[in-house]
């Protein structure tokens, strides 16, 4: 049995209020940070823990942290990014509704090691819940001397502000959250330069996702090598996988990096529906291309999934079953990101409105010899052609969609029906 880690307090009652999180070794990791390390030491230990970026790329935290340059004469910022927009993926919702202050010493412990002295919660907005209990535990929490100036009697001075997303999918890409965090019109920036070097108001500015930021407390009182003794050395740590979709147990869990996706759907979630065969898992939010059932016995780490096509992204697991049309699963997926292209670059904004098109006549049984070809271009288009992922996810999914169940899609298109319904 693995011994929850992210969601320990998940049960606990009252598990967001500061007393509880006291009670349970809460803000003694900031207490050791500040007392015991330089803020270089902090940034080596999270190196040498190898914790990667929970939000969907899985960049290495510690060398993120590390490229923020140390002498510019300007403040440092630090973002999470608490958007949390990718379909199917709820964890960070979990996070800061049960369990606040786990993220609030995160954050104050990576300012700590980077020199910021003020952080930004870009936080969905539709997380009314989150957002309360957030607002709570930072009052708490400025009021109990672990936020604001001369923290614990040390040098440190920190604040942290929320600010509210109003429901634009874009907004969780970094720099447009940054974009939108500055009150423009969230739209995704060129990088180079990174966040890092030049993101907030030209300042560096690191960004990570709650996930990531609420290991932090953890690996500074556990150690580096008790993370890296979870899962797979290049990837390793407690994750939290969000199940949904056509399964018998959706829900959060919280298991070692690594774990087989067949394990997590068939095990943990109970696997399909009663009389139902398993058909298909996106294993990372819909920006992550589909792994068809035969696929399943892939590790559920960034290494693994990308050697199998795919991607642990968010890692909101949906379960697809028997009964559902892939053609269908694809178009919904391809109208989602048509909708929330910001529209800033061509490809993404006219290609997957063309995409759109052909998708909705190839559904409705109205599709023409040629159009999976056209397809298939206007992906070739889209991919490595945008500033952003959003353009990338939107054209992987689709791909694979197209090479795992061509054949759903040409009886759409010769039988002119959908065959499921
Ligand atoms: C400094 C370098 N920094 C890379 C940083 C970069 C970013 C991170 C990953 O996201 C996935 C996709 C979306 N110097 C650097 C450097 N960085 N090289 O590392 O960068 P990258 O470019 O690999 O990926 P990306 O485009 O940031 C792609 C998903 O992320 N996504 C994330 C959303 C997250 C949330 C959330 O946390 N709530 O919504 C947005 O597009 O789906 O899977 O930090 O700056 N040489």
């Amino acid at each position: 049995m693995f011994e929850p880690v992210l969601l320990k307090n998940l049960d606990v009652p009252d598990g967001h209020l500061l007393a509880t999180y006291e009670a349970g070794g809460g803000y003694r990791a900031l207490a050791k940070a500040l007392r015991e390390h330089t803020p270089d030491e902090i940034i080596d230990l999270v190196k040498k823990s190898n914790l990667r970026g929970r939000g969907g790329a899985g960049f290495p935290t510690g060398m993120k942290w590390s490229f923020v340059p140390k002498r510019t004469g300007k403040p440092k910022y630090l973002c999470c990014n608490a958007d949390e927009g990718e379909p199917g993926t709820f964890k960070d919702r979990i996070i800061m509704e049960r369990d606040p202050h786990q993220l609030i010493e995160g954050m104050a412990i990576s300012a700590y090691a980077i020199g910021a002295e003020t952080a930004y919660v870009y936080i969905r907005g539709e997380y009314t819940l989150a957002i309360a209990r957030l607002e709570q535990a930072i009052a708490e929490a400025h009021a109990k001397g672990y936020l604001g100036t001369r923290i614990l009697g040390s040098d440190f001075s920190f604040v942290v502000h929320i600010h509210c997303g109003a429901g634009a999918y874009i907004c969780g890409e970094e720099t447009a959250m940054l974009d939108s965090l500055e009150g423009k019109r969230a739209q995704p920036r060129l990088k180079p330069p990174f966040p890092a070097v030049e993101g907030l108001y030209a300042s560096p500015t690191v960004i990570n996702n709650v996930e990531t930021l609420a290991c932090v407390p953890h690996i500074v009182v556990r150690g580096a090598d008790w993370f890296r003794g979870i899962g797979p050395d290049k990837s390793p740590g407690p994750k939290l996988y969000c199940l949904s979709g056509q399964v018998r147990k959706p829900g959060l869990y919280e298991l070692p990096m690594g774990i087989p996706l067949r394990e997590l759907v068939c095990d943990y979630a109970g696997g399909p529906l009663p009389g139902r065969k398993l058909k298909a898992v996106i294993p990372g939010g819909v920006s992550a291309p589909l792994i068809p059932e035969r696929g399943l016995d892939v590790g559920m780490d960034f290494d693994s999934l990308a050697a199998a096509g795919s991607m642990l992204g968010s890692a909101g697991v949906i379960v697809i079953d028997d009964s559902t049309c892939i053609v269908k699963v694809a178009t919904r997926i391809i109208e989602f990101f048509h909708h929330e292209s910001c529209g800033k670059c061509t490809p993404c904004r006219e290609g997957l409105n063309w995409v759109v098109k052909v998708l909705r006549r190839v559904e409705a049984g109205q599709g023409a010899p040629g159009d999976l070809e056209q397809l298939a271009e206007l992906c070739k288009g889209i991919f490595g052609n945008t500033f952003c992922a959003l353009g990338d996810g939107a054209a992987m999914g689709l791909r694979a969609a197209l090479a795992h169940f061509e054949d759903e899609f040409v009886a759409h298109i010769e039988e002119r029906r959908c065959l499921f319904h």
